[in-house]
């Protein structure tokens, strides 16, 4: 399996987010991407995986997700915050505008973003996504290893079936960091700025291709849902824990808007949940939506922070049911991109994310 990788992700490096009112160090850490790739490097003695530079292919794909105004923000934000004496450590909101910040609409239509931190207020939606010197760098490179990623995956899909050699169900895996799923097309959360899956989505469908978005990182993927709400391509899956972070979606009454109707499909679990029982829903959900969908592509916002020590994640999973969950998205049998998102248990992440590629390929 190729794996898409660029060290250019590990350059972002907040210091501190506030989670439940406790300032803690940064959990999105590079030390999560290094670890992976070692592991994967050593599984590569059994010549597994390997590793392929990303290309980089600019703005154009990046833009037919998010709005020209907030990447500009993304690549400015730092300079701007900085030049008016704000913290050398990076950009964090103090105050949101709301929808209902006044009942007034004369008001609202005055509100006045001039200021740094009035944009960051404007742009991010949590206090997990510091924009520190080299953010946008990583972010970009993130995107691009994706963007990369997926362009292999349409041309090994091309090239198999006009020699007709079918090797029916290829994987590749894009290692990249920030993650993406909680980001929309104008704000960041969750520890994500470019929403990376989308991106790979949009490239897809633009070539006529029908896509499923299977979503297992722990967290609901709220701005992939949002990206795609009215939508009927792509099919939007997710399995997620409830209630938990980010607190105001994920209800499975959410199914999507007129197109969009019954393509937004959310599966909130509790905590307890262990692999038996994840298991069972991910098989259903195979059977029942995946498969009578159609799709030409599988994509997996590949989470591993349902383990069960994840910090801040965390259902019962167990390493080996890693290998189990793998093996079941191969049964999907599509071509399948696996995108990296959430997972903070740095002492099993790269054992967990390696066994779920290994269930898949094995
Ligand atoms: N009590 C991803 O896994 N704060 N993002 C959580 C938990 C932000 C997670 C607070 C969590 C974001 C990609
Ligand atoms: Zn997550």
């Amino acid at each position: 399996m190729k794996v898409f990788y660029s060290q250019v992700c590990l350059k972002h490096a907040p210091k501190y987010e506030i989670i439940s009112g406790n300032l803690i160090d940064y959990l999105e850490s590079p030390s999560r991407l290094i670890i992976i790739n070692e592991h994967l490097q050593n599984l590569s003695s059994l010549s597994k995986f390997e590793f392929v530079l990303p290309s980089d292919y600019g703005l154009e794909p990046i833009l037919s997700v998010h709005s020209k105004d907030y990447i500009e923000y993304l690549q400015t934000a730092y300079k701007e915050w900085v030049k008016i004496g704000c913290n050398k450590d990076g950009v964090l909101p103090e105050a949101f505008l709301h929808n209902n910040i006044s009942s007034s609409s004369s008001i609202k239509s005055k509100v006045k973003v001039i200021s740094p931190i009035a944009k960051a207020g404007l742009y991010c939606s949590d206090l997990s996504c510091c924009i520190s010197e080299d953010t946008w760098e990583s972010v970009y490179e993130s995107a691009q290893v994706v963007i990369s990623a997926t362009l292999e995956l349409q041309k090994i899909i091309r090239e198999s079936s006009s020699s007709k050699d079918k090797n029916p169900f290829p994987g590749i895996f894009a290692l990249c960091r920030p993650p993406g799923h909680h980001a929309n097309s104008n704000l960041c959360a969750g520890y994500c700025f470019l929403n990376n899956v989308a991106i790979s989505t949009k490239i897809l469908i633009g070539e006529n291709k029908k896509v499923v978005i299977l979503d297992i990182d722990y967290h609901h993927g709220n701005g992939t849902q949002d990206i795609f709400y009215l939508n009927s391509n792509p099919l939007y899956i997710s399995l997620h824990g409830s209630p938990d972070y980010p607190w105001f979606t994920g209800d499975e009454s959410e199914k999507g808007e007129g197109e969009g109707e019954g393509f937004n499909i959310n599966i909130p679990l509790s905590k307890e949940t262990d692999d038996d029982e994840y298991l069972k829903v991910l098989k259903k959900v195979i059977n029942k939506n995946i498969k009578p969908y159609n799709a030409d592509y599988l994509i997996v916002s590949l989470g591993v922070d349902t383990y069960k020590d994840d910090p801040i994640g965390g259902f019962q999973i167990t390493s080996e049911g890693f290998k189990r969950i793998g093996e079941s998205i191969k049964s999907i049998n599509l071509p399948t991109l696996f995108v990296m998102e959430g997972g903070y248990h740095l002492e099993t992440i790269g054992i967990n994310v390696g066994n779920i590629l290994i269930g898949f390929t094995t």
